[in-house]
């Protein structure tokens, strides 16, 4: 562009991609996303401000989607990874802080017995909280099969959990037809695992698992097993599971694979979501207002060529 003969284009053109460098940089740093602060913002100019931060965030998030391991399943070689999806980066530091202590907060009142779901770990095992719906992982002592328990009640999903799930949705980690009805906070102390297992088909695919705290390495394979002394055997792919990132579990990588967390090294969190099938859902169940109708993110406008990898960010107004 000729700046002597567009001057006041020339110049506003620069104090825009200064302003966009900055919201680039404020974005990759730990602030905390307004989304998930209490406090609402007070005009149209800060709303227009945290909806540019949260699609540029949105945009910076990472996915990996090409998982392979092949594995001979029923005569047949099959890669038990696919429909595997790991998003790294969705919650930043400040974040993460919140929500563990939210959680930390969960597990005071459980251990309170203000909660009517919440587990402390037994032997070989870890704490768990569920929300949304009880469930049973295998058949219980009175032969109940394993899945959700129509007839029991619980809490509902707390409100910063909702937010949780508003953002996987808006940024196309999970899709709008998978709004996720209900969850379980695993809490992991030094020594605690979850055993291989396939999630319930009462639960919808797909469904994800949200890691805090500390990485760990999820294990994947169609004949996982743990014997006595807790020695892993079947043949596994291993996973390493960053905190902040999601695990989404779809296809093979939910319905062929098993998964495991073998015994953590240190204390960790995750929060597995899941959509309840409609027909298995608590009978006093009624779905969430403020769950109905999330609309993913429309990430960036594409340029006149066309090309998808050059984003031009709408950034009149900052
Ligand atoms: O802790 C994890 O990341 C996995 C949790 C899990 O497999 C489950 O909740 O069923």
């Amino acid at each position: 562009m000729d700046k002597n003969t567009f001057p006041e284009i020339a110049s506003e053109v620069k104090i825009l991609s200064h302003r966009i460098r900055s919201l680039k940089q404020e974005v990759s740093s730990d602030a905390v996303d307004m989304t998930l602060e209490d406090d609402l913002f007070e005009d149209d100019h800060k709303e227009l401000y945290r909806e540019q931060r949260e699609r540029i965030r949105s945009m910076n998030v990472k996915k990996k989607r090409d998982f392979v391991f092949l594995e001979k399943v029923n005569g047949e070689i099959v890669n038990i990874l696919d429909g595997l999806e790991l998003h790294t980066e969705v919650f930043n530091a400040a974040e993460q802080k919140k929500i563990v202590d939210k959680v930390c907060q969960l597990q005071e009142q459980g251990r309170k017995g203000e909660l009517k779901r919440a587990f402390t770990a037994q032997g070989k095992g870890r704490s768990a909280i569920q929300f949304g719906c009880c469930f049973n992982y295998r058949t219980s002592k009175a032969g109940r099969p394993p899945g959700i328990l129509r007839h029991e009640t619980v809490e509902p999903l707390p409100s910063l959990f909702k937010l949780i799930i508003k953002r996987l949705v808006k940024w196309h980690v999970l899709p709008p037809t998978y709004v996720p009805d209900c969850c379980v906070v695993n809490i992991y102390d030094e020594g605690d695992c979850i055993p291989p297992h396939i999630d319930s088909r009462d639960f919808l695919r797909p469904f994800c698992t949200v890691s805090f705290l500390s990485e760990c390495n999820i294990l994947f394979g169609s004949n996982l097993k743990v014997g006595e002394t807790g020695e892993y055997s079947g043949g596994s792919y291993s996973l390493p599971l960053p905190v902040g990132s999601v695990l989404v579990l779809n296809g093979n990588g939910a319905d062929v694979a098993r998964h495991c967390v073998p015994e953590v090294s240190t204390k960790r969190i995750s929060i597995t979501f899941r959509k309840m099938d409609e027909s298995k859902r608590p009978v006093w169940f009624i779905p969430e207002p403020d769950l109905q109708g999330i609309q993913p993110i429309i990430p960036c406008e594409l340029n006149t060529s066309g090309s998808s990898d050059q984003c031009i960010l709408v950034s009149e107004n900052v």
